[in-house]
């Protein structure tokens, strides 16, 4: 019998003691938590998810991911924090919405990249894959280590703009779609689980804002209207819950032109019906640097959001 590992949401913590925390859930939970590993990063990392089904007869499906981008830790945080609540919230509003729905929340993206933030450089974004030699001293928009995960999906890669080819850039794209394995364990996972999901939450820092597909054009998606109008909601929840405002938009409108999202594959390929990035606090005050003591509140906001995505699904459905 393991110890059971308890979590905390006031200070960051690394990606051992998150997965600690899983199993002792598991453990904890055993009728409705399962852990499972979506796959292996560059240096061999789990990449550990968990999954949460509170009734017996949910059939809707919702990733929540966080970590894709390293120095985000924030993402993190929220992520851990929700599947906490999902399982102990006394608010019946969150535990109903926890209920309609089977959770798949995978926090740790990038879990080299998140440790090589925490143990050597703070401001990295990519993840920890070896590039082609290329001599990056001298060059300030990035270190010559990692892909951007976030620029390695295959819908529109490389193909508008708002991602580099150069191994230096911190937009590296990779040298083809999905060549990082983080990339590719997301697609395994989400493949095996794509038939019925309804929702993908991708939570990165920092703006503010609420985006949806595409990043690549402007152009409306087909379900813009629906996709717009329920972020909007989403946006007023957050707003009532802690009067911090995010803007709602596509990404290409809302933040600027980029290609090979997780967010744009997932809708790209397989249509899911709503699908958000959630760019978390702030606006630039600390940035990616957000204290330890913002991140319960921020969670908190970005949790008061989620009951009106579910009951947007149900409407949706019905
Ligand atoms: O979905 O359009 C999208 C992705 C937008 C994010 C991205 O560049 O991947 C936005 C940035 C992020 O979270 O990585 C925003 C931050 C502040 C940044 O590094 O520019
Ligand atoms: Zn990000």
């Amino acid at each position: 019998n393991t110890r059971s590992v308890e979590l905390n949401w006031t200070s960051y913590h690394n990606y051992d003691v998150i997965y600690s925390w899983f199993d002792s859930l598991a453990e904890l939970y055993p009728e409705n938590v399962t852990t499972f590993v979506a796959g292996y990063s560059y240096l061999g990392a789990e990449i550990k998810g968990i999954r949460i089904q509170l009734r017996e007869n949910a059939t809707r499906v919702a990733v929540i991911d966080g970590g894709i981008h390293a120095r985000e830790w924030i993402s993190i945080a929220t992520a851990t924090y929700i599947a906490n609540q999902f399982l102990t919230t006394t608010n019946s509003t969150i535990r109903a919405a926890a209920e309609e729905v089977i959770w798949y929340i995978l926090p740790v993206l990038n879990p080299d990249g998140y440790n090589y933030t925490i143990y050597v450089d703070r401001m990295h974004r990519k993840n920890m894959q070896v590039n082609e030699s290329v001599d990056c001293s001298g060059y300030s928009g990035g270190s010559g280590i990692g892909v951007d995960l976030n620029r390695n999906f295959a819908f529109y890669w490389m193909a508008n703009g708002g991602a580099s080819s150069y191994p230096c850039s911190v937009q590296y794209a990779g040298p083809y779609p999905f060549s990082a394995p983080e990339s590719q364990a997301f697609r395994s996972f989400i493949g095996g689980i794509s038939e019925n999901l309804d929702l993908y939450l991708t939570l990165h820092s920092y703006s503010q804002l609420i985006l949806f597909p595409y990043g690549h054009t402007t152009q409306p998606l087909d379900n813009y209207y629906e996709q717009y109008t329920i972020g909007r909601m989403a946006a007023d929840a957050i707003e009532s819950n802690s009067g911090r405002k995010y803007i709602v938009g596509n990404s290409a409108e809302a933040i600027y032109i980029s290609t090979g999202g997780s967010d744009d594959w997932v809708k790209g390929t397989f249509g899911t019906r709503l699908v958000y990035t959630y760019e978390v606090r702030d606006t630039g005050t600390y940035g990616f640097l957000l204290p330890p003591d913002q991140i319960i509140d921020t969670a908190e906001e970005v949790l008061a959001s989620i009951p009106v995505l579910v009951q947007q699904l149900i409407r949706l459905d019905t």
